[in-house]
């Protein structure tokens, strides 16, 4: 099943591995040293949804994820890279090779040291640095990242296309080769740009207006302000003026919460921290501290992080594909076995493609389970919809 995938992308020491390890609950190696991580680490994080086997009396099984008293973690995959630097796109750090890795994301979550203490290279430093020039480095490098896949063998690659005839948008759907992306979406972003249809006169400056165009539209880029437990209120004022829609959360303080948790030190119910007996004095300021940085209006915690990403953010919604459109089962008798996160808009068809190409090519009808009726193919759905397909390779 195709996860949503998220990449954690961000200059090094940010706090990208700190907060991998918040959200998907694994150790991953931390340093306060620039390129402590030197491959890319992937993991699972989770958004919780009501689940729907509770209408029907069941008790669902997933197939990934979990469910429990009616509430299901539906996995999403987070994967952490190594650090980016300005000059990354020639070759410098760790190169950026390994943007590769975030190639096949459905959004790049950048993470910046909301703190300002980290220089653009990630060493610490003394005197606050403005995090904004930090947002614009990195962007700059991705967008020259994009720029330098673009262009590479481009002419080659662009009097072979031309002689096939094809549609410039299905050529450079080949050549980026990313997920997610739809011939039609391209096609008219390339028309709106007013890029040119031949691809052999393009010229440096379609390379990098194309990346921006791109980029902005099919690889969303959300800020996602670090160590805000560091940070002063200025520092704070200066990001939200530039960039409103960043997400604030501090991946130390989160880890330090959970491992309080683990140790019996603390239990927290609604994000409010009660210390148990055994924590000692200094514990007690600490998880008090740690109570007053999540207790911020703007801060979010991991699971908040997921939810906004994945549901407004990327506009995505849950809806589960069964066989059975009574018992809501698939052949084995499974519990809506499974829970697609699809983009809003998805219809009935795009869904039993989804679910696999011989259930689209074979497609008759599909049925919506919770009001046991006929959908038309081109029938949009709704979050939570519970929908049996019906399809001649069944
Ligand atoms: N104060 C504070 N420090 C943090 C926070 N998150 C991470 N750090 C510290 O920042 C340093 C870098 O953390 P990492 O998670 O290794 O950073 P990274 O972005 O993965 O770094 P590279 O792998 O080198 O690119 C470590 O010393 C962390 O303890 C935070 O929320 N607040
Ligand atoms: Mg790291």
């Amino acid at each position: 099943m195709a996860k949503v995938r998220l990449g954690l992308v961000g200059k090094p020491n940010a706090g990208k591995s700190t907060l991998f390890s918040a959200i998907t609950s694994r150790a991953a190696e931390i340093g306060s040293y620039p390129f402590t991580t030197i491959k890319p680490n992937i993991g699972l994080g989770f958004i919780e949804t009501k689940c729907p086997d509770t209408e029907i009396g069941t008790t669902c099984n997933p197939r990934e994820g979990s469910c429990s008293g009616g509430i299901r973690q539906i996995p999403i995959e987070i994967i952490d890279v190594p650090g980016l630097i300005e000059g990354a796109s020639q070759g410098k750090g760790m190169g950026n090779e390994f943007l590769e890795n975030v190639r096949e994301s459905e959004a790049l979550l950048l993470v910046f040291d909301a703190s300002g203490k980290t220089a653009l290279d990630g060493t610490p430093v003394e005197e606050r640095i403005d995090p904004n020039a930090e947002i614009d480095m990195i962007k700059g490098e991705i967008t020259k990242w994009m720029v330098a896949r673009l262009s590479k063998g481009w002419e080659k690659f662009a009097s072979r296309e031309e002689a096939t005839n094809q549609h410039p948008a299905a050529s450079l759907l080949r050549k980026l080769s990313m997920s997610g992306i739809n011939e039609q979406a391209l096609l008219s972003a390339l028309s709106a740009g007013g890029f040119p249809l031949r691809l052999s006169i393009w010229k440096e400056e379609d390379f990098t207006r194309f990346s921006e165009m791109f980029l902005a539209r099919f690889k969303p880029l959300i800020l996602l302000g670090n160590k805000v437990d560091a940070a002063d209120p200025e520092t704070i004022d200066r990001i939200r003026a530039k960039h409103p829609d960043t997400i604030f959360t501090s991946g130390d303080f989160e880890l330090a919460l959970s491992r309080a948790v683990q140790a019996g030190l603390a239990e927290v119910s609604k994000r409010h921290i009660s210390p148990s007996a055994r924590a000692s004095e200094p514990q007690r300021k600490a998880l008090a501290r740690v109570q007053e940085v999540i207790s911020l209006p703007y801060y979010a915690s991991p699971e908040a992080i997921m939810t906004d990403v994945v549901r407004e953010r990327l506009e995505r919604i849950a809806v589960y594909p069964v066989q059975d459109e009574s018992k809501w089962t698939d052949s084995q008798g499974n519990v809506l076995p499974d829970c697609f996160m699809v983009r809003k808009g998805t219809t009935a068809i795009d869904l039993a493609f989804r679910v696999h190409s011989d259930i689209g090519e074979g497609f008759i009808r599909a049925i919506d389970c919770r009001r046991k009726m006929v959908i038309s193919r081109d029938h949009e759905l709704k979050d939570s919809d519970v929908i049996s397909i019906v399809s001649r390779s069944r």
